[in-house]
């Protein structure tokens, strides 16, 4: 079904007049029986500010048609770890095949948080799926920040973070075996990039928690050793299960999320089977915190 767009842009009843519900959890918003081609980007942008993660089904895009979709919404960007298509340039086939083991991003975090900015929204189609399997969990990260005890939000609020490509895309890098499952291109640069721990977000002005284990180094100020149980802690803390929603893919569904106050993990539970995403990032601006944290050392 297509469905005629006569809302008012960026007005709440914009979405809300269209078929959705939510996700079990705090986050995400599904909207049923559309083609994402015909919602104004207003739309589009004011759900997900809403929900933080949008859920389309049955979506028939090639990568073109995703790459034009992609470009209503924002700036398409290149991820510069891995591939993309021959005759797509911002798409990166993101494939595990039965054999591989690793999957592409297989620990909680926040798209490329290493560099100076991030893109805002990544937008995922599925291709292939497994039969079972294969879930994506998303973390409320304004949740986990406001859920924190005030005195450690206050402390927070003071801090920044150095994240660091290193910890993931580097040979010995935790997720090293990953890259040949996405073809990954491991002549790119590392990039490493200080943002606040306490993110504000550009839209919503809501504050959400910015860090993971898997890129945040250090914070700015702390020795890496002092660092690392309080990332620990902050980073069990935000993906408790009461912050989570999960998300079920099957061909043709297309998630997009804001990676500024999200953190996802795609479950690898699904070894045999072959799995095949089409991923195409967006630019985001420079992270900006309550106020200027220190960014050197
Ligand atoms: O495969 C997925 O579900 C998500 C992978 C991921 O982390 C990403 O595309 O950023
Ligand atoms: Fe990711």
């Amino acid at each position: 079904m297509t469905i005629e767009n006569t809302n008012t842009p960026g007005s709440t009843s914009g979405w809300a007049a269209l078929p959705w519900s939510r996700l079990d959890g705090p986050v995400g918003l599904e909207l049923a029986g559309i083609d994402v081609r015909q919602l104004a980007p207003e739309i589009i942008h004011a759900a997900i500010a809403e929900a933080q993660l949008l859920v389309f089904r049955d979506q028939r895009l090639d990568p073109l048609a995703l790459t034009e979709f992609a470009a209503r919404l924002g700036t398409p960007e290149q991820y510069p770890y891995a591939n993309p298509l021959h005759d797509a340039p911002y798409v990166v086939p993101i494939i595990k095949e039965p054999e591989d083991r690793a999957n592409f991003g297989g620990d909680w975090h926040t798209d490329t948080s290493y560099l100076e900015q991030p893109p805002a929204f990544t937008l995922l189609l599925a291709v292939e799926t497994p039969p079972t399997g294969g879930d994506t969990l998303f973390a409320d990260m304004y949740g986990a920040y406001a859920a924190l005890s005030p005195r450690l939000q206050e402390w927070l609020d003071t801090l920044a973070a150095r994240n660091v490509s290193g910890m993931v895309h580097d040979s010995g890098g935790a997720h090293a075996a990953v890259a040949g499952a996405i073809r990954g291109n491991r002549a790119a640069k590392a990039a490493e990039a200080v943002h606040p721990v306490v993110r504000v977000h550009p839209v919503t002005g809501r504050p959400a928690l910015y860090l993971s284990r898997i890129h945040s180094e250090h914070f700015i100020g702390l020795t890496r050793e002092e660092s690392v149980p309080l990332i620990d802690y902050l980073q069990n803390f935000a993906v408790r299960p009461e912050r989570c929603s999960r998300l079920r893919w099957a061909p043709g569904t297309l998630a997009i999320w804001d990676n500024r106050c999200l953190q996802h993990y795609p479950l690898n539970d699904y070894h045999g089977h072959r799995r095949e995403m089409h991923r195409i990032i967006l630019a985001g601006e420079r992270p900006r915190g309550l106020f200027e944290a220190p960014r050197d050392a």
